[in-house]
This record gives C-alpha cells, structure tokens and sequence, in this order.
C-alpha cells in the first residue's frame, strides 16, 4: 500500500490535485506538489538528500576494503572457506528462487499483451555478446590497476556504449544527475577490489607475527570508518526524507503509467513483495528458528536508506551498523558477508531482470520455449551478479538478458520510465536479502566461531 502511493499520483494525467491520503503520508513532497517547480527548483529542494548520497559513497571504498581484509585476516583459511561456502550456496539459492518467482509473475499475471504501437521506439542499441558480457563480469574480478579499480569498471566498452545509447533515447536516465548513470565512469569495480581484498586478507592473515602491523592497520582502519558511519547515521533521517521528496516533486515528469506499463509495475511489485516478505523470512526461519520480524525490525534504518538511495552499495555503511548495533550479529560475519554480499547477491535485481525480460517478450507477441526461459534465468542471476549496486544499474545489465534469446534491445526504452521506481524497491529487496543472509550464514558457522574463540582466546581479544 504504502510503496504504491507515489505512483498513484502520476496516474491522474499531470494534474496537480495533491491526493489526500499521498498527502497524509509524505507530507513535505506532497504539500509542495501544487506550487509546480522547476527543475532547478527541485534540485535545490533535494540538495540535502544528495549530501547524504555523497556522505555514504565517500565510506563505501574504505569500508568494503577494510572490512574485507580484516574479516578474512581475522579466519583461519577453513573457517573462511566453510563460511564462503555457506554464503555463495545462500545467494544461489535465494537468487534462483527470486529468479523463478519473477518468471511465475509475469507468466500468471501477463502484463504486456502483444502491441504493434508502442510506448516509445526510437533509437538502436548496439548488440551485445552474451559471451562478451560473461567476460566482462570476469574480467572485472582482476583489475589490472588497484587505483583504477577504485573508481572504474574495467570492460569492453560495450555496457558503456549502451549507457550512453540509453542516455540519449531517455530523458529519465539523464535527469538523475544527482546519482552517476549506471556503468559511467563513477562506478567503482567493487567486484575486483572485493576478490583483492579477501585474498590480500587471507595472505595477511597467514602470516602470523609478519602480518601483524598490517592487520592492525586494515582493523583500526575499519574501526574508524564505522565511527564516521555512526555520525552520518544522525543526518542520515534528513537525507533520506529530501531524497523521498524530491524524487516525488519530479514525479509530474514522469506520468507515463498507462494500462500495459501499469500492470507490468504491479506485476514486479508482487514478486518483489513475495520474495521479500514470504519466501526470505520462511527460509531465515527454517535455517534459525529464529523470529524473522524481529531481525527485518533491526534493518529498518538499512531498507529505508536501501529505498532512498537505491543503491545498495551506498547503503553498505547503513546495513554494517544495523547488523552489527541492532541485531548483534558477530563482526567476523558481518565484515566478511556483507561487502561481498553487496555487490554479487542481488535478489531483487535478479527477479526483475527475468521479469522485465520476458514482459518485453509478451509486448512483441514473442513466445519464448522452455529452452529460452531457462536461458533468461541464467542469464538473469548472471546479470544480477554483475550489476554494480548504484542506482539503474540492473536497467543497464538487462541487455544481457535480452540478447541471449534474440530479443530487441532498444526495448528496454519501455520500461525506463518506471525504473527509477522499481529500482529503489529491487534495491530495498537486495539490501534484505544480503542481510538476512549474514544472519543465516552466522547461525550455521556458530560451532566455528566458538571454536575459533577458544582457540585463539586472547589474541581475538587484543586485535580488538
Ligand atoms: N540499484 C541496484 C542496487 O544497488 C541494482 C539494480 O539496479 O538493480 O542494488
């Protein structure tokens, strides 16, 4: 209900008759709604909210790279690999079921009949190779340069020609001038300074006496990161709220919610609702007996940040506190899961890729066999893997999805306009999936931490 209220708004043909019960909910966007401003205006008005988004992505880089190389300094090699085991089997497995709820959606629910007239259709998207995009994701697990990696994504260039393509056929992509356009040169490759950063760990961590000052180091590094995290925590509640609102104000910009596009919108926000509120908790039940509620509770300040932000990385310093404050779960977990976790496991992602695919199928009158559904599932984890966890980032990541069974590319223009929607919700699902996780993953690997605090006793003791 509450999710729904803004699109309600852009429903009623750019009439500026603020709706009552939207007004009762966000009530700074809404009581400003009728005064009609400028784009400039709205800009100003979100200023604070895009402080916040700069405050979070300035911590990210440090914190995913201390916070890595001290979790896996901090594990002996088999306990870090039974865990690594634990966490990639968790993220398979929530991700290929977020992959079949989002296939079962589109096919029960059927949003996009067959039409000749589309929304909009200009422009060509150049092709892309699935095999070029498999290289890509692996490409970017060895960056050839540290400092780079740092603030670029190593690849073909072939995303990035698609970015600019999708830029230029769409206002809406190039209006997001507060937050970098997915796959331009503000992405940092966070996948190759994770894969850095947990070998670096481990090599410090084997290195007994040697290693030491270095581990100390990456440990009081991460201590300090989290203590600018705790202040930004404060503005954070601001921040958030002028993100919300201004992204409400320019929403009269954005009414394109016709019948087809409207059930498709509808149509992700089940599935998304299924896969966050059922299918998840039941499984951190089974695995813990534990009371999911209770946890989800804990994230709230993480899910709200994921749903301002829409990206989950910048919400990476956000989740490491409620974790870790809130739900008290252990920090070698935390450190080790959550950056990890953060840019490769993307529930959300992964059912709206699948989804979104197959809708574009459906508005071509395109019957896809069996063979290509099971293709669009693969390549749809594939793509969720490989998005980087900024904002639209999965939008871009789709052309994967749509080359492998010979759908049009440039159709990913049907669906933009209520992507920055969808997206905020498909981040808010990652951001819950990577958490529930971590407290998964510490419930099964109880009997090696115990282990391993008896074992090193008082040198776990002294490193904090
Ligand atoms: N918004 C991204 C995230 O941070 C991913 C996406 O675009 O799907 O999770």
């Amino acid at each position: 209900g509450d999710m729904q209220s803004p699109m309600e708004g852009t429903g009623d043909n750019r009439v500026n008759k603020p709706n009552t019960s939207d007004q009762g909910r966000i009530i700074l966007a809404f009581s400003l709604r009728p005064y009609q401003l400028t784009y400039r205006q709205i800009k100003y008005f979100s200023f604070p909210g895009e402080l916040l988004m700069r405050m979070l992505q300035m911590l990210v880089l440090p914190l995913i790279v201390s916070s890595l190389i001290t979790g896996m300094a901090s594990l002996d090699g088999r306990a870090s690999g039974k865990m690594g085991m634990r966490a990639v089997v968790y993220y398979m497995v929530t991700t290929i079921i977020a992959v079949f709820i989002g296939i079962l959606m589109v096919i029960i629910i059927h949003p996009g009949k067959g039409s000749k007239d589309k929304l909009h259709r200009e422009g060509r998207i150049e092709q892309v190779q699935t095999t070029d995009a498999f290289m890509d994701l692996v490409r970017n697990m060895f960056p050839p340069n540290l400092v780079e990696a740092c603030f670029k994504q190593n690849s073909t260039g072939i995303l990035e020609n698609i970015t600019h393509a999708l830029g230029t056929v769409s206002e809406v992509l190039t209006f997001e001038e507060v937050i970098p356009i997915p796959g331009s040169a503000n992405g940092v490759n966070a996948l190759g300074l994770v894969v850095f950063s947990m070998c670096f760990g481990l090599v410090i961590g084997s290195m007994k006496q040697k290693g030491r000052a270095l581990r100390e180091f990456f440990n009081c590094l991460n201590e300090a990161i989290m203590r600018l995290v705790a202040i930004i925590i404060w503005y954070a509640p601001v921040g958030i709220m002028f993100l919300i609102a201004g992204k409400i104000l320019e929403m009269d910009d954005l009414a394109v919610m016709g019948g087809q596009l409207g059930m498709y919108t509808l149509t992700v926000i089940v599935g998304l609702l299924i896969h966050a509120l059922c299918i998840l908790p039941l499984l951190y039940f089974i695995v813990t007996h534990r009371n999911p509620w209770a946890f989800i509770a804990g994230l709230l300040q993480a899910l709200i940040t994921a749903l301002g932000t829409s990206s989950s990385s910048a919400t990476l310093p956000i989740t490491f506190r409620c974790l870790e404050e809130n739900n008290g779960v252990d920090r070698r977990i935390t450190r080790f899961v959550l950056p990890v976790g953060a840019t490769i496991n993307m529930d959300g992602t992964a059912l709206y890729e699948a989804l979104a695919a197959i809708f574009i199928a459906q508005v071509n009158n395109y019957e896809l066999d069996f063979g290509q559904i099971i293709t669009i599932s693969i390549t749809a984890t594939a793509a969720s893997i490989g998005a980087a966890g900024i904002p639209q980032a999965g939008l871009v990541t789709m052309v994967i999805v749509l080359t492998s069974v010979g759908l049009p590319t440039e159709d990913i223009t049907l669906i933009i306009a209520v992507d920055w929607f969808l997206d905020r919700l498909r981040t808010t699902t990652n951001v819950l999936g990577d958490s529930l996780g971590a407290g998964i993953v510490e419930h099964l690997s109880r009997h090696e931490l115990d282990a391993q605090d008896c074992e090193l006793g008082n040198s776990v003791i002294e490193e904090k």
